[in-house]
This record gives C-alpha cells, structure tokens and sequence, in this order.
C-alpha cells in the first residue's frame, strides 16, 4: 500500500494521533501534511511525540520544547517519558464517552513506533528491529480502555533516498548513492555541532567532503593505491546514524 492510503486508514479510525518525530532531525521527519490533515478531520486530536530524545543534548531538547510546546519527549528504549505520556492517555480515555480509545501511531520507518507500543502494552509483542520496514500492516492492540493501532513506517517525502537514508528509514546496503546520503548527514551533524565527527570518528577538515575522506582514512578505509574506499565509508556513517550511534548532545 502507498502513503497516504495507509496514513488515511490510520487517521481515520483514530480519536487520538501519535505522530512520532525524531528528536534529532525535528524539521526533516516532522510531516506538517499529516498535521493539516488532522487538524481538519473534526472531533481528533493530534499529539507530537519526539521520540530518541536519548540521542540529543539537553540544550536541543529545551530549543525544541519552545518551539513545540505541546510536543511531548520520550525515548522508548530508555523509557523516559513514557509513563508521562501513558497516564495524559489515561486520563483521556477516562473522560472518553465510548467504550475504547482509539490510538493510531504514525511516523517514519524506524522511529520506534513499535517500540513505543510495546511499552504501552507489554503483551503486545510488536515486532522491533533497527532494519526500516519492519510493521508490515496496520495492526491494534488492546490494552484496558486503550486501542492501539501500529502502522507500517511511512515516506511522504519527494527527495526519498536522502531522506529516507537519513531519517533510517532503509537498508544502507539498498540506498542506491549511499556516498550522497552519507554527504548530508555529515553536513547536517557539522552544522549542528562543530566537534562531533572529531569525537565520534577523529576525523577532521573544513567541508563534509574532506570530512568524509578522513573518516576513511581515520578507519583505515582504504582500497588499492591507498585510496578511499567511498563506499564503504558512506556504509558505515548511514549505519552508525541509523543504529543510533550517533550522539548530538
Ligand atoms: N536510541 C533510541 N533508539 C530507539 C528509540 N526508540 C526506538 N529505537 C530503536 O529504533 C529501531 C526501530 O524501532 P521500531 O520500534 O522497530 O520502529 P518502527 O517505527 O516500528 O519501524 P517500522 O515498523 O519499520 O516502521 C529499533 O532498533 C529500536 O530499538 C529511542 O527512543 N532511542
Ligand atoms: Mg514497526
């Protein structure tokens, strides 16, 4: 099934809207389309939910919490956050005059939205793993008042193979120019903090391309003639960004 096919069938069997966002890359996973649609579909409510807060500072998180004040911060696999977000749920379904609440989770591949269920209900046993794609269909869980509904990850986006590779939501070894994708996320952890790809790989230079190199070299990344192996490299910065070894914070 496409997109919006999915993503429509979620909204509209929900009462409430989980949309799960990655709290490192706020303005890239962020679907405002899927925030228009809601907000027009009467009687829903939309909840934010930046999950991976693990993965960034404390500072990213409070510039985010201004920005997004409604917006809730978990991580599913530490577990903050969680018990928070599960009680205002709670609580909703306590005022709800139907018999359940009607909960469906939307959001990227590999943001977690299994996960997240699995917490919410522990007898759920949705399947988690760091390979994008995983939720094949639409499914619900039961918990008390509680209806859950797991949705497949989804891609929205024109420019799919860079954001998809950043964002995690596909197999490295399938992106077709891995070396592209791996460019942007060395771009995008730059701007975002000067000394990380220093610590993370040693590496040092003044643009993302020479940065690139030198995580090669850093590694040892060589093919014959003592050049860069490119690939390789690029493999193993989209890896590490979608396996979450990546700290910002
Ligand atoms: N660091 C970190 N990793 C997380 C967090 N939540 C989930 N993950 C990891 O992200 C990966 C994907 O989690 P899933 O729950 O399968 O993601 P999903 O959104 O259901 O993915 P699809 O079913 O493919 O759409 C797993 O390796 C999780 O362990 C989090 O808060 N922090
Ligand atoms: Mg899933």
């Amino acid at each position: 099934m496409g997109f919006w096919p999915i993503v429509l069938n979620v909204l509209r069997n929900s009462d409430v809207v989980l949309l799960l966002v990655d709290a490192r890359m706020p303005e890239i996973s962020r679907n405002s389309e899927i925030i228009d649609k809601v907000e027009r579909m009467k009687g829903k409510r939309l909840m934010i939910i930046f999950n991976k807060s693990d993965l960034v500072g404390r500072k990213d998180i409070e510039l985010l919490k201004k920005e997004y004040p409604n917006a809730y911060f978990i991580s599913a696999t530490k577990k903050t956050g969680v018990k928070n977000l599960k009680e205002v749920l709670d609580n909703m379904a306590e005022n709800w005059s139907r018999n359940s609440l009607r909960i469906g989770l939307v959001g990227y591949p590999n943001i977690g939205k299994s996960t997240l269920v699995n917490l919410f209900a522990p007898g759920a046993k949705a399947k988690v793993s760091s390979m994008a794609g995983t939720t094949k269909k639409t499914q619900w869980i039961r918990v008390g008042k509680l209806r859950f509904m797991d949705s497949p990850g989804i891609i929205p986006f024109g420019d799919r193979k860079v954001q998809v590779g950043l964002t995690a939501a596909k197999d490295p070894h399938k992106i077709k120019n891995p070396e592209r994708v791996a460019i942007r996320i060395i771009e995008f952890l730059m701007k975002r903090n000067e000394k990380l790809l220093k610590r993370m790989y040693g590496a040092v230079g003044d643009d993302a391309y020479e940065l690139f190199d030198d995580i090669g070299r850093k590694k040892g990344y060589l093919i014959k003639g003592g050049e860069i192996d490119e690939h390789r490299v690029a493999i193993k910065v989209i890896d590490d960004w979608q396996k979450g070894k990546i700290k910002l914070g």
